[in-house]
C-alpha cells in the first residue's frame, strides 16, 4: 500500500462502518451523534495492513524507543501483530484476565524487566484503557512511556495520559476526521457541528484526568440533591441523595461491634453525623428484634439509613428466606443491604421479591477493598450489566471508585482510613479525598478509623468534613 494518504485511510473507514453517524445510545446512556466502532476492520485485510503501517510510522515519527511492543485487549491486538510481525519485533499479550486465579499472570511472552514497551491502541477516548494496559506491564516492571493510537477522540485523554507519563501519538484526531469527511462530502456541516459539540460537552476535565479513574463531566458535575430528584431514581437512593444533602454527611460508618449496648451507643452518638449505619447484626453476641427495633427509632431520630452489610450469595429461593426470616429477619429492618453478583440475577430478583414491597433497595457489590479480590474488571463491569437490569430493586454498588455514569446509581465505598494503609488481614485503605473527588464515588463507608479513636464523635466529624470537603471540590471541578 506504500503511501497512502491519511484522507484515503479515513475514507475507508468510514466505508466499512468503523465510524457511524446518526443517534447512539452509548453504554453510559448518554446519547452520541457518532459511534466507532474499530472491531469491524478485522474483516478487511488491506485496512488492518494500512492501519498497522500508519501507526508503526507514527512512532517512528515522533522517534520513539522501545523493545517490544502490546496491543491494548481486544481491537488493537491483531494490529500489535502485524506490526510485530511485518517490522520484526517482540510482541507482548496483555490478558484481559488472569489464567488462573492461582498464577495470577496477566502477560503473555517474554517480559524482560527494565525494557520499554509501546502500546498500540484504536481508539483513545479518557485513557483510561490505555492506562490499565500501562499499569499491568509496569506492574512486571515494563516501562512505558509512548502510546500510539489510530483515533483520538480529543476528550481529554491525551492529557490525562501525560500526566501520568504517557505520550499519546494519534494517526488521526476527530477534528481531522470530521475535515476529511465534510470535504469529501460524506457528513454535512450540520453533523460535523453537533459532532463538535458532543466531544466539547463530553470532554473530561483535567483534575479528573489526573486520576485513574476518570469521572464524566456530566455526571460528576451533579449534586446530590439534583439525583435525587432525577426521574429514574430508585425512592431508596433519592431518600438517602436527600438526607446526604440535608445533613451535609456523605460518612456511612461501619458500626463493627459485638455487643447490641454499644451498637446502640454508636448509633445514638454518631447518629446526627452520617447518613448510613452500616451493621453487621451477626457479629452481635446478644442480638434480638428488640435491639433493631431501638435501632430503628434511633435511625428516625437522627435520620439516617441501616444498611445490614448481608452479602447475600445464594440462588434467589434462599436468600428470599435469608432476608426475610431466620433470627434476624434484616428486611424487617434494614433499609438497605447487598449481594454478590456471582450467582446470577437470581440472587437480586429473590432478594427484591422481597424487599420490594417494603420500599428496601440493594447495592451490588462490584469490587471488593481487600487484596487480591476477584471481582475486578470483567465482573465489575458484568455487576454494572446487573444492577442496570434489576433497577427496581438495585440502587448503587459497593466498589472502590465510580464505576457507572448513570447518576441515578449511588457508589458506596469502604476500606477508608485517615490513619492507616490497610490491616494484616488483607484490608486496604484510601483516604475520603482521593474516594470521593479522584476516584468520584459518593459515601465513605468507616469502621475502625472511627470505632478505634479516643474519642468517637471527634472523629466521625473529622470523616464527615473531609468526604464532605472532597465531594464540594468536586462539584466545583466539574462546574
Ligand atoms: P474497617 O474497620 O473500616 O476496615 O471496616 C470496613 C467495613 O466494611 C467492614 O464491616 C467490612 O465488612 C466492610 N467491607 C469492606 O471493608 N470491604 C469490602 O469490600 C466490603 C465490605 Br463489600
Amino acid at each position: 500500500m506504500g503511501g497512502r494518504s491519511l484522507e484515503h485511510l479515513v475514507l475507508k473507514l468510514h466505508e466499512v462502518r468503523a465510524v457511524k453517524f446518526g443517534t447512539f445510545k452509548l453504554k453510559s446512556g448518554i446519547t452520541s451523534p457518532v459511534y466507532f466502532d474499530l472491531r469491524v476492520i478485522v474483516s478487511y485485510p488491506s485496512l488492518m495492513n494500512e492501519v498497522s503501517a500508519f501507526l508503526f510510522r507514527r512512532a517512528r515519527e515522533a522517534g520513539v524507543t522501545y523493545q517490544s511492543v502490546c496491543g491494548v485487549p481486544y481491537t488493537a491486538l491483531p494490529l500489535a501483530t502485524i506490526i510485530c510481525s511485518q517490522n520484526n519485533l517482540p510482541m507482548l499479550i496483555r490478558r484481559k484476565e488472569a489464567k488462573d486465579y492461582g498464577t495470577g499472570q496477566m502477560i503473555e511472552g517474554a517480559v524482560h524487566p527494565g525494557e520499554t514497551c509501546l502500546i498500540v491502541e484504536d481508539v483513545v477516548t479518557s485513557g483510561s484503557s490505555v492506562l490499565e494496559t500501562a499499569r499491568v506491564l509496569q506492574k512486571e516492571g515494563l516501562k512505558v512511556t509512548d502510546a500510539i493510537v489510530l483515533l483520538d477522540r480529543e476528550q481529554g485523554g491525551r492529557a490525562k495520559l501525560a500526566k501520568e507519563g504517557i505520550m499519546l501519538h494519534p494517526v488521526i484526531t476527530i477534528s481531522q476526521l470530521l475535515d476529511v469527511l465534510l470535504k469529501a462530502g460524506r457528513i454535512d456541516a450540520e453533523v460535523a457541528q453537533s459532532v463538535d459539540r458532543f466531544i466539547q460537552e463530553n470532554t473530561f476535565t483535567s483534575s479528573e484526568a489526573n486520576s485513574s479513574h476518570a469521572v464524566k463531566k456530566s455526571c460528576g458535575s451533579l449534586s446530590y440533591e439534583a439525583r435525587a430528584e432525577l426521574p429514574d431514581t430508585h425512592p431508596m437512593a433519592a431518600e438517602l441523595l436527600k438526607l446526604m444533602e440535608a445533613k451535609k454527611s456523605n460518612l456511612c460508618v461501619s458500626a463493627d461491634v459485638t455487643d447490641a449496648k454499644e451498637l446502640l451507643d454508636v448509633a445514638e452518638s454518631l447518629g446526627p453525623l452520617i447518613c448510613v449505619l452500616k451493621t453487621h447484626v451477626d457479629i452481635l453476641q446478644d442480638f434480638s428484634l428488640e435491639v433493631t427495633g431501638r435501632l430503628s427509632k434511633l435511625a428516625e431520630k437522627h435520620r439516617f439509613l441501616i444498611f445490614e452489610d448481608r452479602k447475600f450469595a445464594d440462588i434467589g429461593n434462599t436468600v428470599k428466606h435469608q432476608y426475610e426470616g431466620g433470627l434476624y429477619q434484616i428486611s424487617s429492618w434494614s433499609h438497605i443491604t447487598n449481594a454478590h453478583a456471582v450467582p446470577g440475577s437470581g440472587v437480586v430478583k429473590g432478594l427484591g421479591a422481597v424487599g420490594r414491597p417494603l420500599g428496601r433497595g440493594c447495592l451490588l457489590i462490584a469490587e471488593m477493598s481487600s487484596r487480591g479480590s476477584l471481582a475486578k474488571e470483567g465482573y465489575t463491569q458484568a455487576v454494572v450489566k446487573m444492577a442496570e437490569e434489576n433497577c427496581d430493586f438495585v440502587f448503587g454498588f459497593i466498589c472502590g471508585s465510580k464505576i457507572s455514569n448513570k447518576p441515578e446509581f449511588v457508589h458506596m465505598t469502604p476500606g477508608v482510613s485517615m490513619q492507616s494503609e490497610g490491616d494484616s488481614l488483607g484490608q486496604q485503605y484510601t483516604n475520603p479525598h482521593d474516594v470521593i473527588c479522584t476516584r468520584g464515588s459518593d459515601v465513605i463507608i468507616v469502621g475502625r478509623g472511627i470505632l478505634a479513636a479516643a474519642d468517637r464523635v471527634q472523629a466521625a466529624e473529622t470523616y464527615r468534613k473531609a468526604a464532605w470537603d472532597a465531594y464540594t471540590k468536586r462539584l466545583s471541578d466539574t462546574k
